[in-house]
């Protein structure tokens, strides 16, 4: 196990990034410009695994400004910048810069020490699409969660106080309508533009959105208004111009919320896995069982082992081929290509992996995989 510090919250890990060595590339997703890194810190264990992701910050518009009033901030218009000039042609001219370094940081996210689990989500992989009944719920995805889940001790530690204090941006510690709102762990913090906050309920036992009921429309009321005015108040943000939504299924099973600018395309926005909360608030408006009534769907990546559990019960990773293309209807394995990057959350774009499909014509085809989460 790693070695811990004593701080006046709680233990953490301690490691230094540039110890890191590398053992594997889980994804690298060229779109978001982010790379998930499988590997160790030898100093601390060889054999405890460590997920290093790096993700390129995005442009400030401080970053390139070129007045002489603004106070002293690094920007690219700078005598600093490293010019090499690759070729100019008539109008058109193209160059490699180098920025001052204070331009050139890099978003870094460490898992240590990493489960199976972690590596199956940020690893690229092929997806499905599961109609998840309430009988399926209950019959496979429950069990599945109540032993399988990941830890929600970093959830506690911020509802608790011992962990990110200083990020919060805003707290109602009512017990029933309260909550905490900070930045997500993937947002850098510097730039309002790519905003990412999570509001994350001070109620427990509200594992996701199939638990939510009638009786808790006054807690997403308030999360919604509160969360609103938090965030105009401290961002200076139109309310009108907000996302608020959570994931199904969740990566962490206790109620949070995600919110980031519509303008933003926020990894994890995607339509298979995220559901709006106006409009959870408006179906419970109407129908306050409507979640332990309706069929949800929901994305399961290969590799995860309820998606072996589901397929125990249902045919997903099987396909029937075209009729035309064969005599009888057989069976090959499926392809499917959703979009969704990392965690939680992701726009995996176009990552490829070479699949064998069974299909008669062609043999073999490249198959875009995509990053899980
Ligand atoms: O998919 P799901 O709805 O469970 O998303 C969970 C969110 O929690 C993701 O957007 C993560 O980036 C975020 N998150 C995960 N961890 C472990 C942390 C953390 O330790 N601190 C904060 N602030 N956010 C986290």
């Amino acid at each position: 196990m790693p070695e811990q510090v004593e701080n006046s919250e709680v233990k953490s890990p301690t490691y230094d990034i540039s110890k890191f060595r590398l053992k594997r590339i889980l994804q690298n997703n060229s779109v978001r410009k982010s790379i998930a890194l499988l590997g160790t810190f030898p100093d601390l264990s060889e054999t405890d695994d460590a997920i290093v992701v790096f993700e390129k910050t995005a442009y400030q518009e401080s970053d390139v400004s070129t007045s002489k009033e603004l106070p002293a901030k690094p920007s690219y218009f700078s005598a600093e910048l490293k010019v090499d000039t690759e070729f100019i042609n008539n109008i058109y001219g193209s160059f490699q810069v180098v920025p001052s370094p204070d331009l050139c940081g890099v978003k870094s996210t460490v898992i240590y020490p990493a489960t199976d689990k972690h590596v199956e989500k940020y690893s690229i992989c092929q997806k499905y699409l599961i109609r998840e009944t309430p009988d399926l719920y209950e019959s496979t995805t429950l069990p599945y969660i109540n032993l399988s889940q990941f830890s929600l001790e970093w959830v506690y530690n911020i509802l608790e106080h011992k962990k990110e204090t200083e990020r919060i941006v805003f707290e109602d510690n009512d017990p029933e309508t309260g909550f905490i709102l900070l930045p997500d762990l993937k947002w850098d913090g510097r730039n309002v533009e790519n905003l990412y906050l999570l509001g994350i309920v001070h109620k427990h036992n509200i594992k996701s959105l199939r638990d939510l009921n009638g009786n808790h429309l006054p807690l997403l009321r308030n999360m919604r208004q509160s969360a609103k005015d938090a965030i105009s108040k401290r961002y200076g943000l139109n309310p009108h111009q907000l996302r608020m939504y959570f994931h199904y299924q969740p990566s962490f099973y206790h109620l949070h919320v995600h919110i980031n600018p519509i303008r933003n395309d926020a990894p994890g926005i995607w339509c298979e896995k995220s559901h709006m909360l106006d409009t959870v608030i408006s179906n419970l408006e109407l129908l306050p069982d409507f979640y332990q009534r309706a069929t949800l769907p929901f994305v399961l990546y290969e590799g995860n082992k309820l998606l072996d559990l589901y397929e125990e019960k249902i045919t997903v990773r099987s396909v029937a081929a075209p009729i035309s293309d064969s005599k009888e209807l057989e069976k090959v394995p499926a392809v499917e290509s959703s979009i969704e990057g990392f965690s939680d959350d992701d726009p995996g774009e176009r990552e490829c992996k070479r699949l064998k499909l069974a299909t008669p014509e062609p043999k073999e085809a490249e198959v875009p995989a995509q990053a899980c989460a």
